[in-house]
């Protein structure tokens, strides 16, 4: 199988950021994860360079839009190494054979009378680059851009995008996986269930000279969309290139929710209009928010990537976003959270399994990975869990659920730090005769870290080629290694060296992370709506703090509750099976929440909600704008440990 995957083409108007570098490290890791089952991808990404806004930009700094460009796009071309991103091409519209493509495909789609000279005046949100619905308005403003829309009255070219509706509505219909998460597409069908307007594809030369002319008319330029989306033609070599032939059938787009109409409605269209296929999918992403409102340079509450990657490594910062998003969703971002993912998940579970399997088989076995013996039953239950969970996380990272499939390497990586801990390996190795018990602990716990260290591959390269070069594979060996001929237990030959290193993560405390996010949060119980109260944190004594008991709660199960918007109904243990209702529903999926531990205060009288009996309120930070994250414990504690 082959794939053909692209991020959007982004505008050069100002630098790149974390949205830009979510979108292309998803690429990038799903790029990689399709490789590491032994297809063939290509990976796209690159500069979107014509329009208003660069114009604009570049007479602000004042030098020629290509000058501009040139500059901007090679931030972006220099940024995508630093975080181990590496695409297959990068393309830009200002590239010669993009503007012969466009031409090209302008020319054709007029021929075939889908384009026509028209009148248009509505309300133009500059930062869109088009005109606005008026049901898109929010008291009158753009509610991306929070700005007044211009209204603009003038002859242009349009695309006879309504001639497409029906198809349209078919293609999506018959075509269940062709726009995901399914909200989007939704979305886009409510969308449709409106008659479809024609799109404006020109701007008048006069108003806007930045931009690829009209074959037809030199009098005008192409409309950004027109010429943007042509990009993941042209960079395959539309229409007769060997690329273009092997790959247009598999071509599979990411984006953001917030160009999900020109890549749902436009781009489809357009094929139809040109003869292609529409391509096969549209995975379609939330925002990351900062101090809530979406990160963008128009609002200017951008987060740098290089910044990141200096505060917390590369590694660190694709594995935050990667497991923090439920793609799809939102997901906000704050240098606390990354902070406590790291020193939680990386430097507490992975990072001390690595280390402590390491240094055991290094001091118990002279430092190579010794042949098991006899197995038992929770030798088996480690192999069975490690292989069963290649194949659940390669299930996940095909649906774009890269925060499951991770959490599916980290169920192993705990079971595997259990094992160790009921296996003592520290006492067996004080008996000579336990010395064949020792080594089948030791060599499946080699063999686990090597299978996660593979998986980890496409989100973490540079931790999985350090664990691999511990383990004895070599960067020229496992770079060869696959998940369909690698994926399987029992590769490990018995005798190879390892080589100790450095641990894998340090912990990180507040000096990493420059406070770029401070919010101002209060802390407060989350429940439903009758009983939800906040705690107006005045001065209590010590004795009313005492009457408090907050309990370290492990979230078992998760459920929407019926008729209500807000309320999940959670199963807890504390350590005793308790039921609590939480009004968290419109922060959190129900299936992101099983495993997590939550504080919870454990001694409120029951509650009734929506029929569900609460036994207790689950504590949560709930900032000044009203969004709430729930309270969270860095490394593992007990179910049931007091909080105090
Ligand atoms: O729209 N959270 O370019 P653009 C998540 N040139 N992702 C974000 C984000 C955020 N806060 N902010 C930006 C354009 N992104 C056009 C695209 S494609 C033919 C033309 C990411 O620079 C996300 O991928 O505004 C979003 O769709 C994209 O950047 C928008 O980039």
């Amino acid at each position: 199988m082959s794939l053909y995957i692209t991020t959007p083409i982004y505008y050069v108007n100002a630098q790149p950021h974390l949205g830009h570098a979510y979108t292309t490290i998803v690429a990038d890791t799903y790029s990689r994860f399709r490789r590491l089952c032994k297809e063939d991808v290509r990976f796209q990404t690159g500069t979107d360079e014509h329009g208003d806004k660069i114009a604009e930009a570049a007479a602000a700094a004042g030098i020629p839009p290509k000058e501009y460009a040139d500059r901007i796009s090679r931030l972006f071309q220099e940024a995508w190494p630093l975080l181990n991103i590496e695409p297959d091409t990068f393309i830009r519209t200002t590239d010669a054979h993009h503007v012969k493509t466009v031409q090209e495909i302008l020319q054709k789609v007029h021929d075939k009378g889908d384009i026509y000279l028209g009148s248009y005046s509505g309300l133009y949100c500059r930062g869109c680059e088009r005109f606005l619905t008026d049901k898109e308005l929010v008291d009158g403003h753009c509610p991306d851009h929070q700005a007044l829309p211009q209204p603009i009255s003038e002859s242009n070219y349009f695309f006879r995008m309504s001639k497409y509706q029906e198809w349209l509505i078919d293609h999506i219909e018959k075509n269940p996986d062709f726009i995901t998460p399914e909200r989007y597409k939704n979305e886009v069908l409510s969308f449709l269930s409106e008659p479809l307007e024609d799109l404006c594809i020109s701007r008048p030369k006069s108003r806007l000279d930045w931009g690829i002319p009209l074959p037809f008319d030199a009098g005008f330029v192409t409309y950004v969309w027109f010429d943007a989306l042509i990009n993941y033609l042209s960079g395959i070599g539309y229409p007769d290139g060997e690329e273009f032939n092997h790959y247009w059938s598999v071509a599979e787009h990411i984006i953001a929710k917030d160009i999900l109409k020109p890549h749902a409605i436009y781009w489809p269209t357009m094929l139809r209009a040109l003869g292609l296929a529409p391509y096969k999918r549209l995975h379609v992403h939330g925002y990351w928010n900062i101090n809530e409102a979406k990160m963008s340079k128009s609002i200017g509450n951008v987060v740098r990537p290089e910044t990141l990657r200096q505060d917390f490594g590369v590694d660190t910062l694709r594995y935050f976003l990667l497991r923090e998003m439920s793609f799809g969703l939102d997901a906000s971002f704050s240098d606390e959270t990354i902070i406590a993912r790291q020193n939680s998940d990386l430097a507490n579970d992975l990072g001390n399994l690595f280390s402590r399997s390491l240094t055991m088989i290094n001091k118990f076995a002279k430092g190579t990975v010794p042949a098991p013996a006899d197995l038992e039953p929770q030798d088996r239950a480690l192999a069975e869990a490690a292989t069963s969970m290649v194949a659940a996380y390669s299930a996940h990272m095909k649906s774009f659920a890269f925060h499951r499939a991770l959490q599916e390497a980290w169920s192993v990586i705990s079971l595997a730090n259990k094992y160790i801990v009921t296996s003592e390996p520290w006492v067996l190795a004080k008996d000579p005769a336990k010395t064949p018990r020792l080594n089948t602990v030791l060599y499946h716990l080699a063999e686990t870290l090597r299978l996660i260290g593979l998986v980890l591959l496409p989100v973490m390269p540079e931790t999985s080629m350090k664990m691999a070069a511990a383990l004895g594979i070599t960067p020229e060996v496992f770079r060869k290694h696959n998940l369909i001929d690698h994926g399987i237990w029992g590769l490990t030959e018995p005798g190879v060296k390892i080589q100790l290193g450095a641990s894998l993560f340090p912990r990180l405390d507040k000096k990493n992370g420059q406070n770029r996010s401070p919010q101002k949060q209060k802390v407060q119980a989350v429940s439903g709506e009758s009983i939800e109260a906040e705690s107006d944190i005045g001065l209590i004594s010590f004795d009313d703090f005492r009457k408090l008991d907050l309990r370290v709660a492990e979230i078992t199960a998760a459920e929407k509750i019926d008729k209500s918007d807000r309320l999940l109904k959670l199963t807890v243990m504390a350590p005793e099976e308790r039921t609590v209702v939480a009004g968290i529903a419109e922060y959190y999926e129900p299936e992101e929440l099983v495993g997590r531990q939550v504080i919870m205060v454990a001694n409120l009288k029951p509650a009734k909600l929506m029929g569900v009996t609460s036994h207790g309120m689950i504590l949560a930070a709930r900032d000044e704008k009203g969004r709430l994250t729930l309270s969270s414990l860095a490394a593992g504690a007990m179910p049931g440990s007091k909080v105090s």
